[in-house]
C-alpha cells in the first residue's frame, strides 16, 4: 500500500486545503450541530447544515477513516426536513438548489447538506441553477368563503396566531385581520410580537393552554368560551381549550397539522399571510366585520391577570417589569431555558415583530448564546440580548471567544445562582433533595474579561433597569453576572401537572418517608 497522501489531499491550493480540512472536522462536528438543529426544528427555522464527509470512496464502508460517523444522515433524520449529499462538484448545483428550494415551500425546517472532500477539490464542469421558483399556498375560493361565513356568524370568535404568522411575514397581514374583523387575539409563545402586545386586541400570550394553570389562566377561559378558534400558523401543541364545543377554523402550512387536533375543524391548507390576505375580502363580503369591539373584554381580561400576578408576589415578576423598563423596545432578546425565561414566555412584553426568540418545545438549554451571536450577525444595527441561567449559559460559553474576535455586541445577562435552579427546585420539591444540582461557576466578570469582553455585576436583578441600556452603549461582547436567590414554578400554587404524573412518585425504597 501506498503511504502517499490521497491525490485529492496533495493536489489542493492552501485554500481548498484549508476547507477541506475543515469539512473533514465537520464531518465529526456533525454531531455537535444536532442540539441546534433540535432547536430550529422545533421551531420551525430554515437552517442549512453543511457538514463535511470522509473520501468519497470511504463512505458507508465502515474502514474507520478519521471523522468517519457511518450514515450521518440517519442520524440527523428526526431533525431535518430533507438530506443531500454531492459527491463531486457537478452534483453540487442541484443539491443546494434543492436545499434552498424545501426550506423556502412549505413548512420551513432545516435542511442538510453533505459533501466530501473531493466535492471542494475536483474540477469539473457544473451547471449552475436559477433559484427554484416557489408559490405560496393559498386555499381555494370555495374553503375561504366557507371559513368567512363560519367566522362572520360566529359568537365569541378568537384569532391564536402561532410561530407560523412569523415565518410567512404574516404580522401586518395578522393586525389587519383582527382589526377589520373585530376579533381578539392570543398568541402562542412562538407566536409572541406577530401583533404588539399593547394592541388593544391582544390578550397576551398563552404558554400553558392546557393543564392546571388553567384555574388562574385568564387566557385559557378565554380560548374556552370562543365558539370559533381561528388558529394560524399555530401547532396548539397544548391543546384547544374549546375543544369540540367549538369549531377550529385552521391556517397551516403544514398539512399533517390540519386536522389532528380536533373532529370539528375548517382545514385551510396554505401559508399564514397569503391565506390572511385572501380571507379577508371574503370575511368582509359576509359582514364579519360588523360585531362589536371585544376591547372592553381584552382590557378587563389583562387587568385580572395583572392583578393575580402582583397577588402572588413572585420574585420574577418585579425582575420581569424592571427588565422591560431597561430594554429598548426593538431590542431582540433571546431566552435560554432559565427559571426568568420560563416566565418570559407569558410575561415578557413584545411590541415589535421577530424580537423575541426562545427554543419552542424543545427546551434546549444553553442554545440561547450562541443563538444571540447570530442574532447579531444577522441584525447588526439592532441590539441583541441574551438572557441564560449560569448553568445554560456555561453550555456554550466559549463562543465568547468567537464574540471578541469578530465584534458580535451582545450583551448576555447571566442569572447566577449557582446551581441549576430549575431542576434542583423541583428535585427538592418532589424527591427531598437537590441531588448534585449545584454549580461551581467561575467569576463572571474575571471570565469576560480574561476573553476581552466587558463584565459587569449586578447587585441586585432589578439593577438591570440601568445596567442592561449602559452595556448597550458600550457596543462591546458584555456579561452581566446577576446573582439571585431561590425561585418559584411561575404561579406556583395553580400548577398541579407535574405532582399528578405517576412518575413523579418516588419508587417505593428510593426515598426514605
Ligand atoms: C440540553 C438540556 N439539558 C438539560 C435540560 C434540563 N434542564 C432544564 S432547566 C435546567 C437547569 C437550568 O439551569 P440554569 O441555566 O442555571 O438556569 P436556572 O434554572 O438556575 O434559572 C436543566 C438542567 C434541558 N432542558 N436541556
Amino acid at each position: 500500500m501506498s503511504s502517499q497522501p490521497p491525490l485529492w489531499l496533495t493536489a489542493m491550493p492552501a485554500l481548498q486545503a484549508s476547507l477541506v480540512w475543515q469539512w473533514l472536522f465537520q464531518a465529526v462536528v456533525l454531531l455537535n450541530a444536532t442540539s441546534g438543529l433540535t432547536n430550529a426544528y422545533a421551531r420551525s427555522s430554515p437552517v442549512l447544515l453543511i457538514a463535511g464527509q470522509i473520501p468519497r470512496g470511504m463512505i458507508g464502508k465502515n474502514l474507520g477513516a478519521v471523522h468517519q460517523v457511518l450514515d450521518q444522515q440517519e442520524i440527523v433524520r428526526n431533525l431535518t426536513k430533507w438530506r443531500g449529499r454531492a459527491l463531486r462538484p457537478r452534483e453540487v448545483p442541484y443539491t443546494v438548489s434543492e436545499a434552498f428550494r424545501q426550506m423556502r415551500s412549505g413548512r420551513p425546517r432545516p435542511v442538510l447538506v453533505e459533501l466530501p472532500p473531493e466535492a471542494g477539490v475536483e474540477q469539473e464542469d457544473v451547471q449552475l441553477r436559477s433559484p427554484a421558483p416557489v408559490s405560496n399556498i393559498v386555499p381555494n375560493s370555495d374553503q375561504l368563503r366557507e371559513a368567512a361565513r363560519v367566522i362572520a356568524q360566529s359568537r365569541l370568535p378568537l384569532i391564536f396566531a402561532g410561530g407560523g404568522v412569523a415565518r410567512s411575514d404574516g404580522e401586518e397581514a395578522l393586525v389587519r385581520l383582527a382589526e377589520a374583523t373585530n376579533i381578539p387575539v392570543i398568541t402562542s409563545s412562538g407566536g409572541k410580537g406577530t401583533i404588539p402586545d399593547r394592541h388593544p386586541l391582544c390578550y397576551g400570550s398563552c404558554f400553558s393552554a392546557r393543564g392546571e394553570r388553567q384555574e388562574m389562566n385568564q387566557l385559557f377561559e378565554v380560548m374556552q368560551s370562543s365558539d370559533v378558534v381561528i388558529g394560524i400558523g399555530a401547532r396548539f401543541s397544548l391543546g384547544n381549550p374549546a375543544g369540540e364545543a367549538s369549531t377550529l377554523v385552521n391556517i397551516n402550512i403544514d398539512d399533517t397539522e390540519l386536522t389532528r387536533l380536533q373532529a370539528n375543524t375548517l382545514p385551510l391548507h396554505g401559508d399564514a399571510k397569503a391565506t390572511m390576505e385572501a380571507l379577508l375580502p371574503y370575511l368582509m363580503e359576509a359582514e364579519a366585520g360588523d360585531r362589536p369591539s371585544p376591547v372592553e373584554a381584552v382590557v378587563a381580561a389583562r387587568r385580572l391577570i395583572a392583578y393575580y400576578d402582583i397577588g402572588l408576589r413572585e420574585p420574577q415578576y418585579p425582575v420581569m417589569e424592571a427588565m422591560q423598563r431597561g430594554l429598548p423596545e426593538e431590542a431582540i432578546i433571546v431566552w435560554d431555558v432559565t427559571q426568568f425565561g420560563y416566565y418570559a414566555r407569558t410575561h415578557y412584553q413584545v411590541n415589535h415583530p421577530k424580537t423575541y426568540i426562545d427554543s419552542g418545545y424543545s427546551f434546549n438549554l444553553g442554545y440561547a448564546f450562541p443563538t444571540a451571536l447570530g442574532a447579531k450577525v444577522a441584525k447588526p444595527d439592532q441590539p441583541v440580548v441574551c438572557m441564560a441561567g449560569d448553568g445554560g449559559f456555561m453550555f456554550n460559553s466559549s463562543e465568547l471567544s468567537t464574540a471578541v474576535k469578530y465584534g458580535i455586541n451582545v450583551v448576555t445577562v447571566v442569572f447566577r445562582n449557582d446551581s441549576y435552579g430549575n431542576v434542583a427546585r423541583d428535585l427538592d420539591d418532589f424527591f427531598s433533595g437537590t441531588y448534585e444540582t449545584d454549580l461551581h461557576n467561575p467569576d463572571f466578570v474575571k471570565f469576560a474579561e480574561s476573553f476581552g469582553a466587558v463584565g459587569l455585576r449586578a447587585d441586585d436583578p432589578k439593577d438591570l433597569e440601568t445596567l442592561i441600556p449602559h452595556a448597550l452603549e458600550l457596543n462591546a461582547p458584555v456579561i452581566i453576572d446577576v446573582p439571585f436567590g431561590d425561585m418559584p414554578i411561575p404561579r406556583a400554587p395553580q400548577i398541579a401537572p407535574f405532582y399528578a404524573l405517576p412518575w413523579t412518585q418516588p419508587q417505593e425504597g428510593l426515598i426514605p418517608s
